[in-house]
């Protein structure tokens, strides 16, 4: 069966073109996908285009959209082993990971159903009475979605269910290294009664299926999660039409560990923090800035629980952390861990390949930990996405915060401390969208979600999610014209 969804309709792409999808666990066979190129992601723009012009769907009720995206989370439950299997089958990733994953789709769904009605606008006060004066939101109209490969379902949930949710159309455009799960998600969408032409998918790679996304003039907004350098390129097509633009372009993220920290909990989270999913997480704590009278003891005792940690398969019930996303990826991984040394870093454990020969066909990194680094060091200044954890120290709070902050990006950070006011006090400084105090990761489809500086543009989950994908308009009705005269009687 035809993976393109296009106005409605499965098809292939004109030319024949397919894409063989491998698992990074082992190299083996997944599934065979169709791609698209620039001819079917212009008729996919098309279609959305007429599908927002004409309707209905910018129009029906935001119940009835609501009640459409209740519907669709209903069916994620009911295929969660399926979709679950399909996503670490592409990724790698633990299938009990995909499994939680899979719940938290589950919960942006329901999440976005039920601000559908949320916040129809606002009746001014004009202190006129022959002025009704409103304040409305309205769909912004054909959205491109471009998501990447290290949570492809959750990704494309962020973007689909706030761009339905507010009455736009879509084109999704997930990342060609996984498609899978986008596939299940269009079943699922048609047979939740999504109309013909409201959502579009194709499958490919980025600068053919995916460039038009940000070029095209009939695309009104462009939502990407990503890389950096990608983002940069999608943001500078996206201004020649002032395509409203939304990016969350991932970031390198500081995890400061101050001496009278709950000491059990901040190590073992601190592990959590960088090596989860292998360190393909946009908010991976992958800088340590840990206080200098506890350093020695603290890494130590980290780099002991790294050289621990089992690599494995998605469905290895041992494993803890999977494979890298591709042999490119880990190509890129190995780089700055050279580059890192070669600056001046100190490896303390990794910096290698498994040797474990049933690891051998999957692209496998071991938990690396580089001490002695400086905020300036290549391999702490950029995002190298991978199980690779970096230790800087500081004596003071003010330099924790200056460490911290000395970054280009600024998604999330953490704060470990018993001392209720200087975690207040750090958090109040620091400059990242999310700020955990006392814990990593955890986030919420309630609050939201975006980064700082260059980690981004524009909120992403929690009602500001929302308004991404809405304009703002004011109506003005005068309801007694009468000439004004500015210039005299007639
Ligand atoms: O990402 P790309 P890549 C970071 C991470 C990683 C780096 C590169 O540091 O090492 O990005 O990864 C599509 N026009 N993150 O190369 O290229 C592409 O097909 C339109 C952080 O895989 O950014 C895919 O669908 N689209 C991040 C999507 O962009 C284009 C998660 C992301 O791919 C395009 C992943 C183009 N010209 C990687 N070129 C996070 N924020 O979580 C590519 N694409």
């Amino acid at each position: 069966m035809p993976q393109l969804c296009v106005g409605g309709r499965w098809v292939g792409p004109a030319n024949g073109r397919t894409r063989e999808i491998r698992c990074p666990a082992d190299g083996s066979h997944v599934v065979t996908v169709d791609e698209a190129g620039r001819p079917e992601t212009e008729a996919a723009i098309a279609a959305a285009r007429r599908a927002f012009d004409e309707g209905p769907w910018p129009h029906t009720p935001a119940s009835e959209r609501g009640a459409l995206l209740y519907r669709l989370a209903d069916l994620l439950v009911e295929h969660k082993p399926e979709i679950a299997r399909a996503e670490s089958l592409d990724t790698g990733k633990r299938l009990v990971e995909s499994g939680y994953d899979v719940d938290d789709v589950v919960a942006v769904f329901r999440h976005y159903a039920g601000l559908a009605g949320h916040d129809a606008g606002r009746v001014v006060d004009t202190g006129r009475a022959d002025v009704v004066s409103r304040v409305v939101h309205e769909p912004v109209g054909v959205c491109g979605l471009i998501t990447p490969w290290n949570y492809p379902l959750l990704q494309t949930s962020w973007k689909v269910a706030p761009a339905l949710a507010a009455g736009n159309t879509f084109v999704l455009k997930p990342s060609e290294l996984t498609p899978s799960t986008a596939v299940v998600l269009m079943r699922l969408l048609v047979e939740a009664g999504l109309p013909a032409g409201v959502g579009n998918l194709v499958l490919g790679a980025g600068p053919e299926a995916g460039a038009p996304l940000s070029e095209h003039p009939d695309v009104d907004l462009v939502s990407f999660t990503g890389g950096l350098e990608t983002g940069k390129r999608v943001m500078a097509s996206a201004a020649a039409t002032v395509k409203k633009v939304a990016l969350e372009l991932g970031g390198k993220n500081p995890n400061i560990v101050f001496a009278d920290a709950d000491r059990e909990t901040a190590l073992d989270m601190a592990l959590t923090a960088v090596f989860l999913h292998s360190g393909q997480v946009c908010s991976a704590g992958a800088r340590l800035v840990v206080e200098e009278s506890i350093h020695d003891e603290f890494v130590d005792e980290l780099c002991r629980r790294a050289g621990r940690i089992r690599l494995g398969g998605p469905f290895d019930d041992r494993a803890q952390a999977g494979p890298l996303i591709s042999a490119a990826h880990r190509d890129k991984v190995e780089a700055y861990v050279a580059v890192g040394l070669a600056e001046g870093a100190t490896l303390r454990c990794g910096g290698a390949r498994p040797d474990d020969p049933q690891l051998a066909q999957g692209f496998y990194y071991l938990p690396t930990i580089l001490d002695s680094c400086e905020p300036s060091m290549t391999v702490v200044r950029d995002e190298s996405f991978g199980p690779v954890l970096t230790v800087e120290t500081f004596r003071t709070e003010d330099e924790a915060v200056a460490i911290a902050n000395d970054s280009q990006f600024g998604l999330a950070g953490a704060v470990w401390t018993r001392d209720g006011g200087k975690a207040e006090r750090v958090t109040a400084r620091l400059r990242m969208g999310t700020v955990w105090i006392n814990d990593f990761h955890p986030y919420v489809a309630q609050a939201e979600w975006g980064g700082y500086k260059q980690s981004g543009v524009g909120r992403e989950l929690g009602l500001a999610g929302l308004d991404e994908y809405r304009e703002t308009k004011h109506v003005w009705h005068n309801i007694d014209p009468t000439p004004q005269r500015w210039f005299g009687d007639a």
